[in-house]
């Protein structure tokens, strides 16, 4: 008996019995999400941003040993969290796998050499694909705020999208003319800033 994975021919062995057989009984319960959410939730049927930030750092998200950014936890609970518990119910926590999910296939898609992370040129090519113009200069500090060593992890490349997302946005609004300048109040300012 031995766990692991890449040893044997796929489509062998597998999780023996499923879920335990026992069909019926229908609900959110058979939801086979639901079991790894309450596993993840605990007693009070939530996710917080330390019980997600845990639950993606086993799944590996990271692809490295470090622990999931937990910033980027809390920008996905703060973008998905329709109820404004500042928690993931059930329902909230399907979407965000399915965000996490669309983010994984993007992440892989952009990782042209596959090394698990996004260099420069990768990053370049990814904010370009998504629509933004950015200048050497803005896009040099990008890379050395959300990269280690030039390097940039799935959890910060996400964190630095959706940021890159949420200014372009919040500039967007305040561009009336769309000619690629806007006026700000300081407090307004930090508004935007502080927020995403
Ligand atoms: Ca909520
Ligand atoms: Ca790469």
């Amino acid at each position: 008996m031995s766990y692991g994975y890449g040893q044997g021919q796929p489509g062998s062995g597998g999780y023996g019995g499923g879920y335990g057989g026992a069909p019926g009984a229908p609900g959110p319960q058979q939801d086979p999400l639901f079991a790894f959410f309450s596993s993840v939730a605990g007693q009070d049927g939530q996710i917080d941003a330390e019980e997600l930030q845990k639950c993606l750092t086993q799944a590996n998200f990271t692809g490295t040993n470090k622990p999931f950014n937990l910033e980027t936890c809390r920008l996905m609970i703060a973008m998905l969290d329709r109820d404004m518990s500042g928690t993931m119910g059930f329902n909230e926590f399907k979407e965000l796998c399915n965000v996490i999910n669309a983010w994984r296939g993007n992440f892989m898609s952009m990782d042209k050499d596959r090394s698990g992370t996004v260099d420069a040129p990768e990053m370049q090519q990814a904010i370009t694909s998504m629509g933004f113009r950015l200048s050497p200069q803005a896009m040099n500090i990008i890379v050395k705020r959300y990269g280690l060593n030039g390097k940039i992890g799935f959890d910060d490349y996400m964190a630095c999208c959706i940021r890159l997302r949420t200014l372009t946005d919040s500039f967007r609004k305040r561009d009336q003319a769309q000619q690629g300048t806007a006026s700000f109040s300081y407090d307004d300012f930090i508004q935007c800033t502080m927020s995403s």
